[in-house]
């Protein structure tokens, strides 16, 4: 009986093993169109020499090790006079200072869990709107004298909470600084210290910078989100805009959780091509941003040759998902043209699996987002930023996928 079961098992394995295409030659995939044969080559061959290829070599791995972590509800209560519930909840990670605060806006008449929308802020939860209720967080900047401004809602024109609680959408974003501050500081803050092995220091070459650290955190929040009834978190459209589009994609890449994933005006190391050179360059970004990817993206400072998969690459991880890239047309440094293409060459993947890419699409005139498919895409009229025109394309994308 039991050699039976044994010769079973191993004939499944020998029908599992010849299930992966043994004939599929991988190369350097540079900036190509990212074409391959079936679904199953693409999951089982290129997805994972492409995934590993970001991991190792442009954001840094991810840790592997369990540090213990806590939620707490701080506080919850009426806002935005009566037609949302604003609900405060700390993530405690072990080893961690300051606790990450989590800021959400959830519809105050839904009757069920409800969709949401995750991203981080720059400056802290109290800028995203005014209302004396949010806490500032104790790593928030707090005076002028830095540069920043640290008024109360001074972000909100990037976060139009009316208009997302009215389409029936939650909000729920932290604040990058609680979780890695946006400086070289050799690693000493923020959360990576937490998971340093014994003696070590700073991350190796091969592990998570800044911005891996925030995708991560995004994570995170999505564990936190599964204990909360109130958030279906099977429509989870993780969102961010510039060096936080960058994180959004890499958190798209890195967690199937996130059902939508959204780049706004993320440029160089996020949507656009690197090879292009146009606008930031990854010397540039590398000189300029030390701490955001890992040790050995520098091997690729005005070395984008050598490139084994470009940023379309990253844009492909995300498939089968909805993935929405945007630009601004004033906002040369992040390349909107790079940007575009590198959409469109991540397009073959969705095709493969019957999806509606950007294949054959021409950059559209401003204003006019190709909606309607799996890879979407707009160049809005002005600057570098993201707005309510911005939010107005990602909700009716997120209602289309989520059958709203
Ligand atoms: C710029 C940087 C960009 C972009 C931007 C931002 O200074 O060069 O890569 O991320 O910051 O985050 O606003």
């Amino acid at each position: 009986m039991k050699t039976t079961i044994l010769s079973i098992l191993a004939m499944l394995c020998v029908v599992a093993a010849s299930a992966q295409p043994t004939n599929v030659q991988v190369k350097k995939y540079g900036a190509e169109p990212l074409r391959f044969s079936t679904v199953e080559e693409w999951e089982s061959v290129h997805r994972p020499v492409i995934y590993n290829f970001f991991q190792k070599e442009v954001y840094g791995y991810m840790p592997t090790r369990q540090v213990p972590m806590s939620y707490k509800e701080l506080c919850s209560g009426p806002a935005l006079g009566g037609k949302a519930i604003r609900k405060q909840v700390s993530i405690r990670l072990e080893g961690m200072a300051t606790p990450i605060l989590v800021l959400m806006y959830m519809p105050a008449n839904a009757d069920g869990p409800v969709p949401a929308f995750l991203g981080m802020n720059f400056k802290g939860n109290h800028q995203i709107v005014d209302d004396p209720a949010i806490i500032i967080s104790e790593n928030a900047p707090k005076g002028k004298e830095l540069g920043e401004d640290p008024t109360r809602g001074a972000a909100a024109s990037r976060w139009p909470l009316d208009m997302i609680i009215d389409a029936g959408y939650a909000v729920v974003t932290i604040y990058r600084g609680d979780v890695d501050p946006d400086f070289d500081d050799g690693f000493k803050n923020g959360i990576h210290p937490s998971f340093y092995a014994k003696g070590q220091t700073a991350p190796e070459a091969h592990e998570w910078g800044t911005i891996g650290a925030w995708a991560w955190s995004l994570s995170r929040v999505m564990d936190y989100l599964e204990t909360d009834p109130a958030i279906d978190t099977k429509k989870v459209a993780v969102i961010g805009h510039s060096r936080l589009g960058k994180t959004s994609l890499w958190a798209g890449a890195t967690d199937p959780r996130f059902a939508i994933v959204i780049s706004n005006d993320s440029g160089c190391g996020g949507a656009a091509l690197s090879i292009r050179k146009h606008g930031e360059t990854v010397g540039a970004i590398n000189k300029s941003f030390p701490h955001w990817f890992c040790d050995n993206y520098n091997k690729y400072s005005n070395n984008e040759e050598a490139l084994f998969v470009d940023q379309q690459g990253l844009i492909a991880l995300i498939a089968p998902r909805p993935v929405y890239v945007a630009s601004a047309t004033l906002d040369d440094w992040a390349d909107p043209e790079g940007e575009f293409l590198s959409a469109v060459a991540a397009s073959p993947v969705y095709e493969l699996y019957g999806l509606k890419g950007l294949t054959g699409k021409k950059m559209p005139k401003p204003d006019s987002p190709i909606l309607g498919g799996h890879v979407a895409y707009h160049i809005r009229t002005g600057k570098h930023d993201i707005n309510s025109y911005d939010w107005e394309q990602y909700i009716k994308f997120a209602n289309f996928h989520f059958g709203r």
